[in-house]
Order: C-alpha cells, then sequence, then structure tokens
C-alpha cells in the first residue's frame, strides 16, 4: 500500500487530521487498532474550545455539532458552600465554549472520512514503525494473520498514550515530564437533566465535583475518589449520595438521580514528551501529553496538534514549504505547556489534597479567593478555559 501520510490512530486526533488533509487534496490510510464500536463506546471529553469549534468547521464536520451541540458562555464554581459564577464570554471579549461529546464528534468525523470514500483499517494488530530518520519511511501491520506494509511521506502517530508511536522513537532522543496526582475521577453518564444549565466545578473537603453534561437530558458527573477505590464498589446509589453531599443543599434538592449508562474511574497523569517530532514521524495529541481532565484541555489540545500539523503539511505540499517540517514540534510544544499549565493549575485549585501540610491548605484557599475573587483572576481563569489563541504557521 502506498500513500502520502499513514496515520496510526483512529480516535479524534487521527480521524480530524485525516479529515483536513483529505479536504486539501492530500491522501492519508488511517490504521486503527479497536473496531470503529469500540472507539465510539469510549465516553471521553465533553467541552470544545472556540478554536477547536472553528477547526471542526474548517474541516467540514460541524454541521450536528452546530445544531445539536450547546453553547456554554459562563461556567460556575463552588467554594465554601459559595456559588460564583464565571461569565466566560464577557470576561474574553466573546469566546464561549461547545459542550458537545467527543463520542459526538468522533462519530461525526468517522461519517464524513467513509463519505468521502478515505481508507480506514480497522483490527490492525502489531503495528511498527520503520526508518522514521529516512526519506522512505514505511509503516508494517497484521490484519487478520495477514501482514501488510504502507508506504509514505509522513507518519502521524495519533495513537493515544499506550500506542507504539512514541514507543518507537529512541528514547536517548527524547525526553519526558511527568506528575502522577494522588486520585482519580469516578464519572457517571446518565439521562437525567443536568442538574444546572452551566458546568459546576466544586471544591469540597470530601473530595471535587464536577457537573457536566452531554446535552438537555443527559448528565456527565465526576467525583475525585483515592486512587485505590474500585468501581465495582460504586453502586449508582452511592454515587448520588455522595455526589449530594457534596453539593449545597439548593442543588442537591434539585439533583435528578436515574439509571447510570456508563461509570468508570480515570486515573490522572500530567504528561509531555520532547520533542513530538523524530524525522518523519510526528506525535499528535495523547500520544505526547496526557493533562487531568479538570481544565476540560486533553482533546483540545489533541485539536491543536492536529491545527498546526494539518497546515504544516499543506504548506508543504501545496507551495514546497519543507522548511516548515522542522518547526511542529515547537509550534505545538507552545501550546502544550500552557494547557498542561492550566490544567495543573485547576486541579491544585479545586482538589483534596489528604498529604498538604496546614500552610499549602492556606495557600490553596488564598488561591482560590484570589483567582474567584477578582476580575483579573476570573480572566485568567476564562481565557484559558475557554482556549488561548494558536500562533500563525510559515509566518
Ligand atoms: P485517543 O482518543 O486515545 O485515540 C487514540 C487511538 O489510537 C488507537 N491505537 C492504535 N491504533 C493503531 N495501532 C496501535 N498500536 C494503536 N494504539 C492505540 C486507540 O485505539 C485509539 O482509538 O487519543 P487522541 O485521538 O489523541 O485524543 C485525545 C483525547 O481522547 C483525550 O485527550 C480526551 O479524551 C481527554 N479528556 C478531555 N479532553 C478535553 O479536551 N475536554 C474534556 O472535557 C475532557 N474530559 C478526557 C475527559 C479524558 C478522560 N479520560 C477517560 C481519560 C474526561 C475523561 C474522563
Ligand atoms: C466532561 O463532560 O466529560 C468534562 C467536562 C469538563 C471537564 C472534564 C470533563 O473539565
Amino acid at each position: 500500500m502506498k500513500t502520502q501520510v499513514a496515520i496510526i490512530g483512529a480516535g479524534p486526533s487521527g480521524l480530524l487530521l485525516g479529515q483536513l488533509l483529505h479536504k486539501a487534496g492530500i491522501r492519508t490510510l488511517i490504521i486503527e487498532r479497536q473496531t470503529p464500536e469500540y472507539v465510539l463506546g469510549r465516553i471521553r471529553a465533553g467541552i470544545l474550545e472556540s478554536g477547536t469549534v472553528s477547526l471542526l468547521r474548517e474541516a467540514g464536520v460541524a454541521q450536528r455539532m452546530d445544531s445539536e451541540g450547546l453553547v456554554h458562555h459562563g461556567v460556575e464554581f463552588i467554594f465554601d458552600g459559595k456559588r460564583i459564577p464565571v461569565a466566560l464570554s464577557e470576561l474574553t471579549g466573546g469566546k464561549s465554549v461547545m459542550v458537545y461529546g467527543q463520542t459526538e464528534v468522533t462519530r461525526d468525523l468517522m461519517q464524513a472520512r467513509s463519505d468521502c470514500g478515505a481508507p480506514t483499517i480497522y483490527g490492525v494488530q502489531q503495528v511498527a514503525i520503520h526508518d522514521a530518520k529516512s526519506d522512505h519511511p514505511f509503516v508494517t501491520f497484521e490484519k487478520e494473520g495477514e501482514k501488510c506494509r504502507i508506504e509514505c511521506d509522513f507518519i502521524a502517530g495519533c495513537d493515544g498514550f499506550h500506542g507504539v508511536s512514541r514507543q518507537s522513537i529512541p528514547r536517548e532522543v527524547i525526553r519526558e515530564y511527568e506528575s502522577i496526582w494522588p486520585f482519580g475521577w469516578l464519572g457517571l453518564l446518565a439521562d437525567t437533566p443536568p442538574v444546572n444549565p452551566e458546568l459546576i466545578y466544586a471544591h469540597h473537603e470530601r473530595g471535587f465535583v464536577l457537573c457536566s453534561q452531554r446535552s438537555l437530558t443527559r448528565s456527565r458527573y465526576y467525583l475525585q475518589v483515592p486512587l485505590s477505590e474500585q468501581v465495582e464498589s460504586w453502586n449508582d446509589d452511592r454515587f448520588w449520595s455522595e455526589l449530594k453531599r457534596r453539593l449545597p443543599d439548593e442543588l442537591a434538592t434539585k439533583l435528578v438521580t436515574g439509571h447510570s449508562l456508563e461509570k468508570s474511574i480515570a486515573p490522572l497523569r500530567s504528561y509531555v514528551v520532547e520533542p513530538m517530532q523524530y524525522g518523519k514521524l510526528f506525535l499528535v495529541g495523547d500520544a505526547a501529553h496526557i493533562v487531568p481532565p479538570t481544565g476540560a484541555k486533553g482533546l483540545n489540545l489533541a485539536a491543536s496538534d492536529v491545527n498546526y500539523l494539518w497546515r504544516i503539511l499543506t504548506q508543504y505540499y501545496q507551495h514546497g514549504r519543507s522548511d516548515l517540517l522542522a518547526t511542529y514540534s515547537r509550534l505545538a510544544l507552545n501550546r502544550v505547556w500552557k494547557g498542561e499549565r492550566f490544567s495543573w493549575f485547576m486541579t491544585h485549585l479545586l482538589h483534596d489534597f489528604q498529604e498538604k501540610s496546614d500552610f499549602d491548605r492556606k495557600m490553596q484557599e488564598a488561591d482560590r479567593q484570589y483567582y474567584l475573587g477578582s476580575r483579573a483572576g476570573m480572566m485568567t481563569i476564562a481565557e484559558n478555559y475557554v482556549g488561548l489563541p494558536y500562533e500563525k504557521v510559515g509566518v
């Protein structure tokens, strides 16, 4: 098989890159380890930054998002039982975020790819990257026992944190930065109306709570839990009653409970690999960086990597700009580190840290008082939450 850009992984990074390159007339072939049903079954992100929304529009896959997604102009914080609205749009000169689930983004991208006839091979095994430093890189894999080979100009490693792309780069040419958080998030999805029109990020001495949503009839809630917690020990009743204990009375009494559609525990991790390029191999999205979900940045950083790589590859194919290829890692990482910082900041601000000293707890409290008690503080939160601007490529 032969293509221009071989894409490993059909998550949001791989599919969005494939779609944008296809629109620019560049041939791609995507290979994915799982089945499409499995990929669509993973419940993950829910909040899209304005830049991600624009990119999905540019990719021509925004029709359903624009009609079914919910535009949010604000978000709410709670600490010491006090509710503090943060007026995102007012504080950012009119920007907003979109509530539209990663599952739906992925479904729209899969549909667009099949409509335009661009190839995706699901259920591949033994994926390996070869000669990434040469002018003739190639990817090998097995499909139903048959060995296959893709010859290409470039390889996009969009295969998530546990994929092969990052692992195929020699360890001596990369540097990894990592911080593991001492708790996880227990998430529950239910067909119940959200407890509040806006998302709520709540600090509580029993642990952090997030009240999110997928639509006006589907809620997504998260509870901070110790890393030792097993999802099996949380039946729906236990989840709902713990959630109510961590919310102020007026919200707890309004909360509509119901049967869970999904429940899972995710550990929290901060991770970045540098650089994000090795010869003709580019790392994109979770393959190169992970953030704790508190800032709602994971999928959005994946989209920002795609934004840079798609523009660079398009300029290369359409205008011969081979000089831009080496700029990818710097452009992507500049924004990644800011997203890491905001996610780290939000996680620190809102979670309960059992091992913190009394002094550190007071600092955390002062941070909440400062950031949510002044316009300057709220503006900082708002401009990061709606998404920092992308840098221009090739100037
Ligand atoms: P993905 O989605 O992990 O997709 C990678 C794909 O690669 C495939 N793969 C392989 N394919 C071929 N060969 C191999 N050897 C392969 N190895 C792996 C996998 O099967 C998979 O299909 O990475 P991608 O595309 O970079 O997308 C990243 C996002 O999924 C992730 O950052 C977000 O979900 C993070 N995230 C959130 N991000 C946000 O922007 N806003 C949010 O509100 C938000 N909430 C969340 C989140 C992540 C969560 N969890 C569970 C980690 C909430 C949670 C609970
Ligand atoms: C979600 O809806 O899954 C969600 C929303 C905001 C976050 C994290 C997750 O910060």
